[in-house]
């Protein structure tokens, strides 16, 4: 059969806008299906004008999408579907939203699908059997039928190398201001802790699964690492210290050392000797999730960590010569303007190389998602917003609009002019880039979102426990209320001056 799958394009400006990188789902269950035999492809993030004729021409369109791509997910379905294609959507979003994404789509396939893709597609192509497909849900008249989720699968050294090339136009690009490629390789998925907002836990779950270090050299092998990066996908990579090292010395032992970087918890400090290895094995930046200085919000988001351990964290990563990319997730119920600005301190008084300030934001799938719409604290039923840049529900100690100009703010202090010019002075030449890319995307940003910044001054205060009814609000009724830029949305510029102040004096 002939089976296309699309990853579509994030709404609006992000800062990953520019960055060709896949989600590896739909480029793996391609390679599944390729090696079975069927037709398969990949049209990536739209970076190119969808191809609507291979689309149309398909026995079978599967459409990928994340929460915040899940309405150009459902538009591009409905308009595949107007032509008689049948239509299976999957990822994070429909697997906990399945009857919403059955509006659109001919099937929803819930969970992990590696191991359900090739019975799902043999069900099409039949025209029956649909009822033994692990995951699998679809309407039957007036009846949705969601059959049970299967096992996820145990050995992730079953599954393929994922083939870049079945990706339309190429794969993987350059991010536009590195001119490295990226090559995207998982070595495991799952993540023994379980943050309240993360929904790799409900998704992936929490037993850590790995692939053999055989396994990833294969993967490793099969790309051309001549100035390559590559990015190890994996949610925690050093939550099995024994696997890690397993991996690294056999990555060293074989001379496969290209540059990388990967994502890790700070607990990865704790592992004797592990940080040195990583270094040798090629490693030049870990994202760090260090979410907030705040330890009551620590304590919210469960994330298992206290500030010490963040402090330690840092020294030790940078005492190893790899770089550290901060992640921070402003707007607990603990959290108010001073913890905010607070950590935006912490971050640059700890030397981080890059930071990455997100708002909370309800994800299905998520405890945090839970519980938001349960008090009716959420602010839009636009998914388009819920990309970590919007505010998107109603805060506990300070007001919508508060919550998105600190978050910018502190965008804006750690992307200043002036720490631009720290970073190029100490001939930190990629930092300076990608801190002077960044701090252009967040003026870019609030460039572009006036009307919203605007409804979200039209909203009001914090969460006091009776607006309820806010829940129906949407932005477009916020543009229409006000059309002014909100006064607070200066608030760091005399912090960028400071910061310049500081980079001509040092
Ligand atoms: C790499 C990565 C990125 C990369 C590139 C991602 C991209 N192209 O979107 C970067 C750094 C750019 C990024 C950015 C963001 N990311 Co991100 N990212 C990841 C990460 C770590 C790995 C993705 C991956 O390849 N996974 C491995 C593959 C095997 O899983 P998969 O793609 O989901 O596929 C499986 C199933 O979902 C299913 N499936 C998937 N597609 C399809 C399609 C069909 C038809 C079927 C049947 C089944 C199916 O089967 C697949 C195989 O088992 C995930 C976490 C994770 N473990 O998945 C987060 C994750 C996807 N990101 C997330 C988020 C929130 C974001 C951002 C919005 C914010 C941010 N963190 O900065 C941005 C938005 C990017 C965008 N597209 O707009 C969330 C999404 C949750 C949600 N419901 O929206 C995740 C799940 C992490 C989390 N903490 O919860 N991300
Ligand atoms: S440590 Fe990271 S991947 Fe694991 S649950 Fe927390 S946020 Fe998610």
């Amino acid at each position: 059969m002939k089976i296309a799958f699309v990853e579509p394009k994030a709404p609006g400006i992000h800062i990953f806008s520019r960055i060709r990188l896949p989600r590896l789902g739909p480029v793996l269950l391609a390679t599944i299906l390729s090696r079975a035999g069927h037709e398969a492809s990949v049209a990536l993030k739209e970076s190119h004008p969808l191809d609507w004729h291979r689309l149309i021409g398909s026995d079978l369109v599967g459409i990928s999408t994340i929460t915040s791509t899940a309405p150009r997910a459902y538009d591009i379905a409905d308009r595949v579907r107007s032509f008689g294609v049948p239509v299976v959507i999957g990822g994070p979003h429909p697997t906990f939203l399945p009857d919403e994404a059955l509006e659109h789509s001919t099937w929803v396939l819930r969970g992990e699908a590696d191991s359900s893709i090739l019975a799902f597609v043999e069900a099409v192509r039949t025209g029956g059997g649909f009822e033994h497909v692990p995951g699998l849900s679809w309407r039957d008249g007036h009846r949705v039928v969601h059959n049970p989720l299967g096992l996820a699968i145990a050995d992730l050294d079953t599954l393929p190398t994922p083939d870049m090339s079945l990706i339309e136009q190429g794969g993987p690009g350059p991010s536009g201001f590195a001119t490295a490629r990226t090559i995207p390789i998982q070595t495991s998925r799952g993540c023994p802790y379980d943050c309240s907002f993360c929904s790799v836990t409900s998704m992936f779950g929490r037993k850590y699964r790995f692939r053999s270090a055989d396994k990833v050299l294969e993967d490793l092998r099969a790309q051309d690492l001549d100035d390559a990066h590559v990015f190890f996908y994996d949610d925690n990579f050093t939550a099995n210290p024994k696997r890690t090292r397993e991996l690294l010395e056999a990555m060293i032992d074989a001379g496969v050392t290209p540059r990388w970087s990967t994502q890790v918890h700070t607990d990865c400090a704790r592992h004797e000797g592990l940080l040195p290895l990583m270094r040798r094995a090629g490693c030049d930046m870990v994202y760090v999730g260090f979410e907030s200085v705040n330890p009551r919000t620590l304590r919210l988001y469960d994330k298992a960590q206290t500030v010490e351990a963040m402090e330690r964290a840092v020294s030790a990563i940078h005492a190893a010569g790899i770089s550290v990319h901060g992640m921070f997730v402003f707007g607990s119920d603990a959290d108010d303007a001073e913890t905010i600005r607070e950590t935006a301190s912490w971050a640059k008084a700890h030397d981080l190389d890059t930071a990455q300030f997100l708002i909370l934001t309800p994800l299905p799938g998520t405890r945090v998602f839970e519980d938001l719409q349960r008090a009716g604290r959420l602010l839009s039923p636009d998914w388009a917003l819920y990309d970590t840049h919007h505010v998107v529900f109603r805060p506990m100690g300070m007001s919508p609009l508060a919550l998105q100009t600190e978050t910018l703010g502190a965008q804006g202090t750690f992307y200043s002019i002036g720490q631009v010019l720290r970073s190029a002075l100490r001939g930190q030449k990629f930092n300076a880039m990608i801190r002077a890319y960044a701090g252009h995307h967040n003026r870019a940003w609030i460039r572009t979102h006036k009307p919203f910044l605007a409804h979200l001054r039209a909203l009001g205060g914090a969460w006091r426990g009776t607006e309820a009814a806010e829940a129906a609000v949407t932005p477009a009724d916020g543009a229409r209320a006000a059309e002014a830029v909100p006064s607070t949305l200066p608030a760091r510029s005399a912090d960028a001056k400071r910061a310049a102040a500081e980079a001509s004096a040092a």
